[in-house]
């Protein structure tokens, strides 16, 4: 008996040494390569930001700190349904601000008492965090931690006594909650505040500060699965824009050291990331479903279109980045109604897009295989942890796709294998016409996942060629779809004359519109030319194509046209602020003294004006605080509102002022500060008068 163990023993002997020889290792990984928990982060792909807090009741984006707790005070606050609906979408995850930089704290912390202990809501006894866990839980969502260091209300804050104060706070946060799965810091620090009663402005050195070793030492002991978020990481990095896209080319690969969390030039130098980078610190994209992160009622009609949501998804899951959605939740303490409307119709374009995976019913080939065990049919198996990889001295190959019959598609999906690292530099994709290759597209970096969109072609055969890399490709997944195409809500313009033309960016679809507020359909007006119109206007359209689809309405309210409207500034292209064309802008230059003045032809009842900064991308002379004069002709200019733009650095979208009304012909907007001390610029300058 003991014979024929020691030759079992002898025969297995042999098959696992002759098996072992065959097989080939693995692919190295290449440097940096992601931790367990940034791996574990990555596969959530989409979850949810929640901006609520005092802002919320006080109409702002940025608060003082000074303001009085008991404006605290939701009247239906509900987080099951803020889980239901993001929960509903698709969603992993929801990062709550726990603390903004006015620094109301929405759980009862034992170490200040402005906090939701001293609001009327729920007499005090509430804990938005503690029912926020509670929901997180019944719907199987996991929750995170924005806690901005920047605090305007501390008497310590720019104190080294600060840091204990936000490291309590913490562990508060991170130890009396359950799993956190991220800990979001802002980058936004330092400034004008209340400062415990002090009102001042206070600096700090936002390299040695924070000391972030020491807070970050602490998180890993409280939450050791957590990531950790700031524009350096450790972790996961800020896309470095906060209108929600990545970029084409973009690597996981940060030179780490070299950043630091709200560095003036992190997001024109540092954001796409380093192919050398000497860390695995991957970039989340963030952005709101409004133009603003807080709720606004004035922004209800803001609420970001479909066709806009899907592109935020391409541009962000499908450039290697996940999407970090936000939703302002309002004052009743629930997330509005259109906003919830519209990630649902988001996601469902989206699972429409990718409901049928071409490649089912398709074969995998490769130029080049490193071993049975990482063969190309490992990129449609559907298991992203089997792949297909090349041998170590081959970095240039191809993977052929081909289908049982032709097929028409217009989405290409592509996974690398990111546990050994992100390796591709350079790839096109390809397709079979007539027996002849034709090229679909000229990409770079691959990364967690990348998405391509292109017209919609029939073939039977795909190629990718993966034409520069790091090191032998390692590709888990790849995915072929056709998806349908979207209808696009109308825009608007309207030119200093007065005319208006209506735009959708595909011209054969129909156009119906209704001048009185009233919702347009198949019977409304149809639109076929620019039309004049002076007055204050409620303009609605949809676009509709052959088959009676329709888009959302799209909406705009006009007020006076600027017809009549002189610009008195010396330099007459300062027109370019009242020409009705967001495109253009005016930057003041010397003897203008950083204003625009503008003669409205005839007297109005006032009662506000709004700003919009440059929309180019690297823009300079954005107005952070502002003075409006107006003035009845004859006399001098009275002041009628002085202010600041919250967040307009980050956020430059229209800014709309309200003001006392009163009788004016002549207005002066002045700039007295811009973010980066550039002399002002103005993209558009309108008016809101009482009619
Ligand atoms: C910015 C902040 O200043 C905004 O208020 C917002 O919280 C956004 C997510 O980050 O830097």
């Amino acid at each position: 008996m003991s014979n024929w163990i020691l030759l079992l023993a002898i025969l297995t002997g042999i098959l696992f040494s002759s098996c072992h020889s065959n097989s080939v290792a693995p692919p190295e990984p290449v440097q940096p390569i992601p931790t367990a928990r940034q791996l574990a982060w990555q596969d959530l792909e989409f979850y949810a930001f929640v901006h609520f807090n005092m802002n919320t009741f006080t109409d702002m984006e940025w608060g003082t700190g000074g303001e009085d707790p008991a404006l605290f005070n939701p009247t239906q606050l509900d987080c099951h349904q803020w889980a239901r609906v993001f929960k509903e979408a698709g969603m992993k995850g929801i990062i709550i601000t726990a603390k903004h930089h006015d620094g109301f704290c929405l759980w009862p912390s034992k170490y200040t008492e402005h906090s939701v202990k001293n609001s009327p809501w729920r007499n005090g006894d509430g804990d938005v965090i503690r029912e926020l866990q509670e929901a997180c839980a019944e719907y199987g969502l996991k929750l995170g931690i924005y806690y901005s260091p920047w605090d305007r209300n501390h008497a310590d804050y720019g104190k080294p006594q600060y840091l204990e104060y936000m490291r309590r706070q913490l562990k508060e946060l991170l130890t009396q909650y359950g799993d956190i799965f991220e800990v979001w810091f802002d980058g936004a620090n330092g400034g004008t505040g209340y400062y415990g009663g002090a009102n001042e402005e206070r600096r700090v050195d936002k390299l040695t500060y924070y000391d972030w070793e020491t807070t970050y030492k602490l998180i890993r002991e409280w939450q050791p699965n957590a990531v950790i978020f700031s524009d350096a990481g450790p972790d996961v990095r800020w896309v470095g824009n906060e209108s929600g896209h990545s970029y084409p080319t973009i690597w996981s690969n940060l030179m780490r050291d070299s950043v630091y969390g709200g560095m003036p030039t992190y997001h024109t130098d540092w954001a796409d990331g380093q192919e050398n980078g000497t860390h695995w610190v991957p970039a989340e994209t963030n952005v709101s479903i409004r133009p603003g992160w807080y709720y606004h009622a004035y922004e209800d009609h803001k609420v970001k279109s479909v066709p806009k949501l899907v592109d935020i998804y391409y541009e962000s899951v499908g450039m290697n980045t996940p999407l970090l959605l936000n939703f302002p939740v309002d004052t009743r303490g629930l997330v509005h109604e259109t906003d919830a409307l519209q990630v649902q119709n988001m996601m469902k374009k989206i699972r429409a897009d990718f409901a049928n995976n071409l490649v089912s019913g398709a074969s995998a080939s490769a130029s080049n295989t490193r071993g049975s065990s990482f063969g190309a049919g490992n990129v449609i198996d559907q298991d992203k942890h089997s792949y297909w990889a090349t041998d170590d001295s081959t970095l240039t190959a191809s993977l052929t796709i081909a289908f049982d019959t032709t097929v028409r598609f217009n989405r290409f999906l592509i996974q690398e294998y990111i546990p050994l690292g992100q390796r591709i530099k350079a790839f096109t994709l390809e397709y079979l016409e007539d027996g002849t290759w034709k090229e679909i597209a000229r990409e770079t970096t691959i990364g967690y996942k990348r998405i391509l969109r292109f017209p919609t072609v029939e073939s039977n055969q795909l190629r990718i060629n993966f034409t520069d890399s790091k090191a032998c490709p390692v590709i888990c997944n790849v995915g072929v779809y056709d998806a349908t195409p979207l209808l696009y809500p109308p825009q608007f313009r309207r030119s200093i004359a007065g005319d208006i033309s209506i735009q959708v960016p595909d011209s054969t679809v129909e156009i119906f519109y209704t001048l009185d507020g009233s919702a347009p359909d198949i019977n409304s007006i149809r639109y076929t030319s620019p039309f004049n119109y002076h007055d204050p206007v409620s303009l609605q359209a949809i676009a509709m194509d052959a088959s009676g689809h329709q888009s959302e309405i799209g909406h705009i309210d006009f007020d006076i046209a600027p017809t009549d409207w002189r610009i008195i500034n010396r330099d007459t292209s300062a027109r370019n602020a009242i020409d009705g064309d967001e495109n253009t802008y005016w930057t003041a230059g010397s003897g203008d003294y950083d204003q625009v003045i503008i003669d409205l032809g005839k007297p109005v009842s006032l009662t506000g004006f709004s700003y919009l900064p440059p929309q180019n991308r690297w823009f300079s002379g954005i107005i952070s605080e502002y003075a409006l004069y107006v003035s009845n002709g004859g006399g001098g200019y009275r002041l009628a509102q002085k202010g600041e733009f919250s967040n307009i650095k980050n956020s430059p979208v229209w800014q709309k002022v309200e003001i006392p009304e009163q009788k004016c012909r002549y207005i002066k907007l002045k700039a007295l500060k811009t973010i980066d001390g550039n002399p002002p610029s103005f993209a558009e300058v309108g008016v809101f008068t009482k009619h």
